[in-house]
């Protein structure tokens, strides 16, 4: 039975009003917190599992995941038991799998770069190189927050790229496994998993113990000690990012069917209590319709709690003069995730500038894009899409650059080295550019 909660305490504005600005503001600030404790103890989790390895990992993954393993191997699992749980699946969780992984791959190796090399007058060549990453590291997250379809969109785009080895870690508090995280490994071609979680496995990742692989970049999203983890070994190895709360801006033109809007704000809003969901229309008549939607349908949902703390902590209904400001509203939040419910969205997308994944017109609901359709559901969130896009394939490989001087290449470009090296005072510099110039 639904507990009887006070109806949803969301924040309504409109452009109009003068402190609608500082309003805004605030609604949209977001703090990665990460207190002096946390980070002395993933300052001190690193440090053991540096120095010691596999008895470090096995110490700390006994302590906070209540288990009482002796032997790193019992925290291995192999490709055989990945299988298994594929096969054991039911028939139609099997499936879905398959087909999502499959549209998965498919739209990822549309965006496999290709290495290019072009030709001078004088036969010098000048080109840059693709090569995927040796290893890669998924972190997956245990317990509830477990995302079967987040382990295809990490592994599959590694996959892809062409990375020779991906190796991934997800927590088994009180020994329990997820069957769906496992097949979904499986399907994606990891090719280790070990059930550690947290910092210990950050570091097992990042430095490598006797067992663990060091890998070349960690990725995935995590609780506050993985993100200061990856935040603290960055450097060493490469990371993805640090995802912020899942974000939601739905742009109405009032034609779409308020319950479709409403069930859309609410699948962001269940993932936590500080995921944002904002609606932005010019009907303001619509708005209202979408509130009685919320009301109305806030009680049929299995995680109603999250998603009313949600609402009423960061969520949004915002009233705007017309799509011109709608427009401005998206480049300024700059959401993960937007949804433009409108008649002709391609004719809106020239002028988007700021977000993670576009969901273009009524039909294209946000949850499709996090399961199946193809795009990947990693997205940079809290404003960052200003600077940074969706994981991809390319965040797996990495290039060289290269360049093969002819004789007259050399000699041509040794005159302009030279003179620049003595610019610098660098004489090996300068010389060595001169050897090459034709007397
Ligand atoms: N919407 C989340 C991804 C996800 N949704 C996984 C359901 N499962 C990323 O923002
Ligand atoms: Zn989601």
């Amino acid at each position: 039975m639904s507990e009887q909660f006070p109806p949803v305490a969301m924040t309504r504005l409109a452009t109009q009003e003068a402190d609608f600005n500082q309003h805004l503001d605030t609604l949209l600030a977001w703090e990665g917190v990460s207190d002096s404790t946390v980070q002395q103890r993933v300052h001190d989790i690193l440090a053991a599992v540096k120095e010691h390895g596999d008895s470090a990992v096995i110490e700390a993954t006994n302590r906070f995941d209540r288990l009482d393993v002796t032997s790193i191997d019992q925290l291995m699992l192999s490709a055989e038991r990945l299988q298994q749980a594929y096969e054991g699946l039911p028939v139609v969780q099997r499936e879905a799998l398959t087909q999502a992984a499959e549209r998965i791959r498919v739209y990822h190796e549309r965006q496999k770069p290709t290495s290019w090399q072009y030709e001078e007058a004088d036969g010098t060549v000048l080109g840059q190189k693709v090569t995927p990453l040796d290893r890669a590291g998924i972190y997956v997250p245990g317990g509830k927050a477990a995302y079967p379809s987040s382990v295809l969109m990490n592994a599959i785009p590694a996959h892809v790229a062409g990375v020779r080895e991906i190796v991934m870690v997800v927590p088994t508090p009180d020994g329990i496994l997820n069957e769906l995280v496992l097949a979904a490994a499986h399907l994606a071609g990891v090719d280790h998993v070990f059930t550690i979680g947290g910092a210990q496995a950050v570091a097992a990742l990042a430095y490598g113990t006797q067992t663990v692989p060091r890998v070349d970049k960690v990725v995935g999203p995590g609780n506050i000690y993985v993100a200061t983890a990856k935040r603290a070994v960055f450097g060493q190895v490469g990371i993805d990012m640090i995802a912020g709360p899942s974000e939601i801006l739905v742009v109405s033109d009032g034609k779409t069917n308020s319950d479709w809007l409403a069930m859309d704000l609410f699948s962001q809003a269940e993932h936590d209590e500080d995921a944002q969901a904002i609606l932005v229309s010019w009907d303001a008549a619509h708005l209202d319709a979408v509130a009685e939607s919320i009301e109305r349908l806030l009680p049929t949902m299995e995680r109603e709690a999250i998603i009313r703390e949600s609402l009423a902590r960061r969520g949004a209904l915002i009233h705007c003069n017309d799509p011109d400001e709608a427009l401005m509203l998206i480049n300024r939040i700059a959401p993960e995730h937007l949804e433009l419910s409108v008649e002709a969205p391609e004719s809106w997308l020239s002028e988007v500038r700021h977000a993670g994944a576009i969901f273009m017109g009524r039909y294209t609901a946000e949850a499709l894009g996090d399961y199946c359709a193809g795009p990947n559901h990693v997205l940079p969130t809290s404003g960052t899409t200003r600077f940074s896009s969706p994981l991809g394939v390319y965040d797996f490989q990495k290039r060289s650059s290269i360049i093969h001087c002819s004789a007259a290449g050399a000699s041509e470009l040794g005159k302009l080295a030279s003179t620049l090296a003595r610019g610098e005072s660098l004489t090996a510099h300068a010389r060595s550019a001169e050897y090459r110039i034709r007397k």
